[in-house]
This record gives structure tokens, C-alpha cells and sequence, in this order.
């Protein structure tokens, strides 16, 4: 699908740029103060996904004890300059990162915060400012303190709202001159599978009860309403946004039995969170949704103050990511499954995909962007999106051409939906310089435009060398993305 018209799609100001986690690049895990994460007690390497997948483990490290590679990222920590530099290189407009919230809070229950680590967020978001980049600020991704975990249980215990509010408010009043975009909890719906990264909930803690995720999926929708009223009061046109993985889900086929199966899963998956944050009520299909579950609305822990401030505080902007589609089908006995984002779903035969087993699938995002936008009428921002790949190293320079096509056909479809007239915000690829991947704990999965000579073993220079699809990127920003 070839763009053959020429004319500027892309609005004046779109912002273009690149995603990370703190988490996922920093290192420095117990440098100046910091307290552990979730993050830093998941296992690295091949038994993340399982662990992940079970809910199954226990939150117990060794603080002493280095794990390859997610406690040293790749020591951006250190060399965040050189690396914002090469973002500046790109043109980028915007960089899409999140704070520690172990940085400012090592525990996660204290009053005062660590000075060291809003020192080092005004540095980095000082070094975005000047080469003109705006940052683009996840408050909460995938690693709250460990402590609330271990100690506290996670977010479905209500103590949770306040420490995220002294938190949120922390950085807020701190960064509000500086920063005009943010968003409250990334991937908040990832919890309907994973709840031990994004709701600190592992099975002990009760992760395999529903009633736990959704009270502490509600605990979170009004931490983040309590953000967005810290927010605009500090200043009115600061954006605060929810952020949410979303899979475009087709049914299999014309049997209205899978249409309406793809229907709930919709509805379960990709909306629920979002038409809370977004339209600040609980939908209409949640009660069925929560006895889907075993659980019901009457069981949760929701006081009309609750109610109240999800109603006055929504979000801003519908930012998401999207990496693949997911197909539903539930007359036939074995359907061939695929593995996912967080998300699986069932074969779709139109799809080709990514070595993980991912669905391609850049139509679909023309679609993610028509049904979240015309579902919400607010602005929709898609704030990650990316091909997970092996790099070779071949000569002086990575050839990633298929990178390169899997990001031109996403940004030709982002251009087809700006057409049917989606107010797009902006664009920031996932992992714009190699970093840990979520998933497998390692560093061998890359979406960077930069490599980063590391491998799983954390072996390596560490140094940074742009990718061709560096130099395309930089074209696509140039021009506004007319040149793809
Ligand atoms: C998203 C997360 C990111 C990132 C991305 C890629 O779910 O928000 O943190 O990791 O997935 O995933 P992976 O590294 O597993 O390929």
C-alpha cells in the first residue's frame, strides 16, 4: 500500500519521536538512593515469560546481586546526554520516557522525596528543552516500588492512591513549567493477564482472583483522576493521557457467534480501562463483564467520592500502543494460537508475523486509531509501536530494512486515518534506542534506530551506532512524513 499522493497528511506540530521506560534502559538500579522495583525482582532472560505468564513467584531478591541485563540497562543512567543527543540527531520532537517512581520514592510509602532522583529528571527533561524536544512523561511504567508489593499487596489495597498521589503530585509540581504532556499508568489494561508488573500483584498476593484486579484496576482509575485534577490545576493546558495496550480484534469469520465473542473481548480487553479514564464512568457492560469473572461491582470497594472524581478528572488524550491484531474464534475446538503482546488470540491466515510470533498487521492500526478516536472524540496518541527484531551486525552498519517497512506501512496507515479525519497527536516507536525488552528480559529483542552494542550476557561496548533505519527516520521527521 504505497502512498502515491504526496500532500502534507501529517499536522503542523505533529510530534514525532521515541519511546522508552525507565526500567527498561536506565541501569543504575540502586544508584543515588533508588529503591527496588517490580521491575528489578523480575528474573532477566528466558524465565521471564513464564513467570510472567504464571503470576507465579515470589517478589524476593538479592539487592546485592546483579541481574544481566535488566539492572544495567543499557547505563543510560550515565550516558542519557549522548543518547538524547542522537534523538536530536533524528529531529526528533518529542521523547516519550518514564520516572522511576523508585528514583523519588524508594520505598513507595514515604512522605519526602529523594532529591537525587527528581535531580536527575530535571536533567534529562532540561537536555530534551534544549535541543527543542518536548518530553512526553510516563508517571507510572510497569515499576512501582517494590515495597507496595511485597508489603502492601499491590493496588488493589487502597493505601496505594494516596502514596501514587504524593507521588504524582511530587513530579508534578516539580516538572508542570517544563513538561506539557504526561500520561498516569502505561498499559493499565495489560493487568487482565499480567498483573505482576503493571498492579505489583503476584499469586500469593492474589493475582488469580478477579475481584483483586478489578478493585485494583479501580484503585488506579482514581489515583489517575486524582494526577489529572493535581495537573490541571497546576496549569489547565498541561495533556495528561491514559495509556493502554490496544489489539485490534477480528472475529474469524461471519458466524455471529464469534462476532459477538470478538465483541466481549473488545469490551473486556481493549475498552474497559479506557472508557473509565476516558469517559470517566464505568460502561454499561460491566457489571456482565465482573460476573464473567466470577466477581461483581457490588464486591468492589467504590465510594460515590470515587465515582465523583472519575467523573470530574478524565484524561486528556487516548494514548496507546500497538504492535499486532488478534483474531477470535470460539466454535472451533482448537483454533492455531499465536503468542502476543500480553495478548494472544488466534491465528489469523492474512497475517504474516514478527519472529515472536507478533501479527503485522499496519491496516489494523488504521482502524485502532478510527475506534478509539470516533469511540472518545478526544485526541488519540500513539505512543508505541515497533518490530522487535535479532540485529545482525554485518560491515559498519545494521540494514534493518525490515524495520524500516514495518514503520513505513504503520505511518502510511496513521496518514489513511489522519484522512478519516482522526486528530492525531503524534507518533513515538517503541525502544528508539535498543533496551531490555519487557517480555524475555533480554537485550537481543531490539526496536531501536540505534544499536547498542550489548548482548543478553551483558557483553559488550555499550557504544551506540545509528541503524539505517536512523537516517530513514530522520527523512520521515524532516519532511513531516511525506517522505516514507
Ligand atoms: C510494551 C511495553 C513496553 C515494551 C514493549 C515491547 O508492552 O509497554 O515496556 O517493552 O511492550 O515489548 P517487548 O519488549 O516484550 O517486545
Amino acid at each position: 500500500m504505497k502512498k502515491e499522493n504526496t500532500m502534507t497528511t501529517f499536522p503542523k506540530g505533529f510530534l514525532w519521536g521515541g519511546a522508552t521506560a525507565a526500567n527498561q534502559l536506565e541501569g543504575g538500579f540502586d544508584q543515588a538512593g533508588k529503591g527496588l522495583s517490580v521491575a528489578d525482582a523480575m528474573p532477566g532472560g528466558k524465565q521471564r515469560m513464564s513467570v510472567l505468564a504464571s503470576n507465579d513467584f515470589n517478589w524476593e531478591i538479592d539487592d546485592k546481586k546483579f541481574i544481566y541485563p535488566n539492572h544495567r540497562g543499557i547505563e543510560h543512567y550515565e550516558r542519557f546526554e549522548e543518547d538524547i543527543k542522537l534523538f536530536a540527531e533524528m529531529g526528533f520532537k518529542c521523547y516519550r520516557f518514564s520516572i522511576a517512581w523508585t528514583r523519588i520514592f524508594p520505598r513507595g510509602d514515604e512522605k519526602t522525596p529523594n532529591e537525587a532522583g527528581l535531580a536527575f529528571y530535571e536533567k534529562i527533561i532540561d537536555t530534551c528543552l534544549e535541543y527543542g524536544i518536548e518530553p512526553v512523561i510516563t508517571i507510572s511504567h510497569y515499576e512501582m516500588p517494590l515495597v507496595l508489593a511485597k508489603e502492601y499487596g499491590g493496588w488493589k489495597n487502597r493505601q496505594l492512591i494516596a502514596f501514587y498521589e504524593n507521588y504524582a503530585s511530587v513530579v508534578l509540581n516539580r516538572f508542570y513549567k517544563k513538561v506539557k504532556y504526561c500520561m498516569t499508568f502505561n498499559e493499565i489494561n495489560s493487568a487482565f493477564h499480567f498483573p505482576a508488573l503493571s498492579q505489583g500483584m503476584v499469586k500469593s498476593s492474589g493475582a488469580g482472583d478477579f475481584k483483586n484486579i478489578a478493585q485494583a484496576w479501580h484503585n488506579q482509575f482514581v489515583a489517575s483522576a486524582k494526577a489529572v485534577k493535581i495537573g490541571h490545576e497546576l496549569n489547565p493546558e498541561l495533556k495528561i493521557g491514559c495509556m493502554i495496550i490496544y489489539a485490534t480484534t477480528y472475529s474469524i469469520d461471519s458466524d455471529p457467534v464469534n462476532q459477538a465473542a470478538t465483541m466481549v473481548q473488545n469490551q473486556e480487553f481493549n475498552y474497559y480501562c479506557a472508557d473509565v479514564q476516558v469517559r470517566g464512568q464505568y460502561p454499561a457492560y460491566t457489571e456482565r463483564m465482573l460476573r464473567n469473572h466470577g466477581t461483581s461491582f457490588d464486591e468492589l470497594d467504590i465510594t460515590p467520592n470515587d465515582l465523583d472524581l472519575l467523573n470530574t478528572y478524565p484524561v486528556d488524550y487516548v494514548g496507546f500502543s500497538y504492535y499486532m491484531s488478534s483474531a477470535v474464534n470460539v466454535t472451533t475446538e482448537q483454533p492455531d494460537e499465536i503468542a502476543g503482546n500480553l495478548l494472544g488470540g488466534v491465528r489469523n491466515p492474512f497475517l504474516k508475523a514478527s519472529e515472536w510470533g507478533w501479527q503485522i498487521d499496519p491496516e489494523g492500526l488504521r482502524i485502532a486509531l478510527n475506534e478509539l478516536y470516533n469511540r472518545y472524540q478526544k485526541p488519540v496518541f500513539v505512543v508505541e509501536n515497533g518490530l522487535g527484531a535479532k540485529d545482525e551486525v554485518v560491515g559498519s552498519m545494521i540494514q534493518d530494512d525490515y524495520r524500516i517497512n514495518y514503520l513505513r506501512e504503520h505511518i502510511e496507515a496513521m496518514a489513511e486515518a489522519i484522512q478519516d479525519g482522526v486528530d492525531l497527536m503524534g507518533y513515538t516507536p517503541w525502544g528508539c534506542i535498543d533496551l531490555v525488552s519487557a517480555s524475555t528480559g533480554e537485550m537481543s529483542k531490539r526496536y531501536g534506530f540505534i544499536y547498542v552494542d550489548l548482548d543478553d550476557d551483558g557483553n559488550g561496548t555499550l557504544d551506540r551506532t545509528p541503524k539505517k533505519s536512523f537516517y530513514w527516520y530522520k527523512k520521515v521527521i524532516e519532511s513531516n512524513g511525506d517522505i516514507l
